[in-house]
């Protein structure tokens, strides 16, 4: 078993090439749960999404979110009501936010829609929620705290950052079958995500850090940030908020204690030397993924740099 953990866009990127050499029953992805938002009525859990419409072949490939040809009827009748519409769901869209709040009304956790979510799009990988539980993460800027949707798509990342909170995070519990595949995994992949929101609210959970610590499997990181920017979303401005510099060597020093290996760009060769003499061994190759064959090569890279073949 494979086992990665994901935020949104640029971890189902990396999962189309490793779908392509390693067989979907032997992945499990433990995906990031703070960017969840309850809005018009629903619960809506846009990074399980992103991961689900990517492996089942139906996102919008250009916004990385989203389903492919998607209308916006619904969303217009519901601005013609008066509702705020900030957050751009499509018609198909909304129809799985509508399915997975019926479930979770019907008494199912979490995990138990996404898996009946995953299961009607024929999904084979194992895609499982962080938590179950309350997790939500909030950006705090020199005038107000704001949910982490509010700040990236409402207010499109302007504001400047001060802190990163995690709201139910300490009492949190990871998700039935987290743990055990990170400590049963032959690798653990940190797929090039958010290492603030996406991948440090995952980690946020204690018992999920604690698994990676212990596991006997090797653990790899693919770096989000690439010639001292990230690839997409604003993990600068929370890097530079919480004073970290915006690099791949910090976001290496990041996930210091329980990384082997650490997967960088050839923008960031130079960086290379800095980062082995944290103790982690590191990758140079293209991590800028455009084409199938693209993250196929990274995926394969990946998997080769933890002793898979
Ligand atoms: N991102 C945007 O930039 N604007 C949107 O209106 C938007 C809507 C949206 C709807 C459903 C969904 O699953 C994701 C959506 N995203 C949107 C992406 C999302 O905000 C973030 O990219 C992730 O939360 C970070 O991984």
């Amino acid at each position: 078993m494979i086992t990665a953990l994901a935020g949104g866009v640029g971890a189902a990127r990396f999962l189309q090439g490793l779908v392509k050499i390693v067989p979907e029953e032997e992945i499990t992805v433990i995906v990031n749960t703070g960017d969840d938002i309850d809005l018009y009525g629903l619960h809506i859990s846009p990074d399980l999404d992103i991961v689900m419409y990517t492996l089942a072949g139906i996102v919008d490939e250009e916004k990385g979110w989203g389903i492919r040809d998607d209308t916006f009827h619904c969303l217009d009748m519901l601005g013609r009501y008066g509702h705020e519409t900030w957050f751009n769901i499509g018609d198909k869209d909304f129809a799985t936010h509508i399915y997975r709040t019926h479930l979770l009304r019907n008494g199912l956790s979490l995990s138990e829609a996404t898996k009946t979510l995953c299961q009607k799009l024929g999904l084979k990988v194992k895609i499982l929620p962080m938590t179950d539980d309350k997790f939500e993460t909030t950006i705090v800027t020199p005038d107000a705290a704001m949910h982490f949707q509010e700040y990236l798509v409402k207010r499109q990342a302007k504001d400047k950052v001060v802190n990163v909170l995690f709201e139910g995070g300490k009492e949190a519990k990871p998700a039935p079958e987290v743990v055990d595949s990170i400590l049963n995994a032959k690798a653990v992949i940190i797929c090039p995500s958010n290492p603030i929101v996406s991948i440090g609210a995952i980690l946020f959970l204690n018992d999920i850090k604690k698994a990676i610590k212990e596991t006997e499997a090797r653990v790899a990181a693919v770096s989000p940030i690439v010639g001292g920017s990230p690839v997409k979303g604003p993990a600068d401005k929370l890097m530079q908020g919480l004073g970290l510099d915006v690099s791949a060597c910090a976001v290496a020093s990041l996930y210091l204690d329980f990384l082997d290996v650490f997967i960088i760009d050839q923008a960031d060769r130079t960086q290379k030397k800095q980062i082995e003499n944290l103790g982690l061994h590191v990758v140079v190759t293209d991590t800028v993924m455009k084409s199938l064959e693209d993250k196929i090569r990274l995926a394969k890279v990946t998997l080769e740099s933890v002793g898979v073949r």
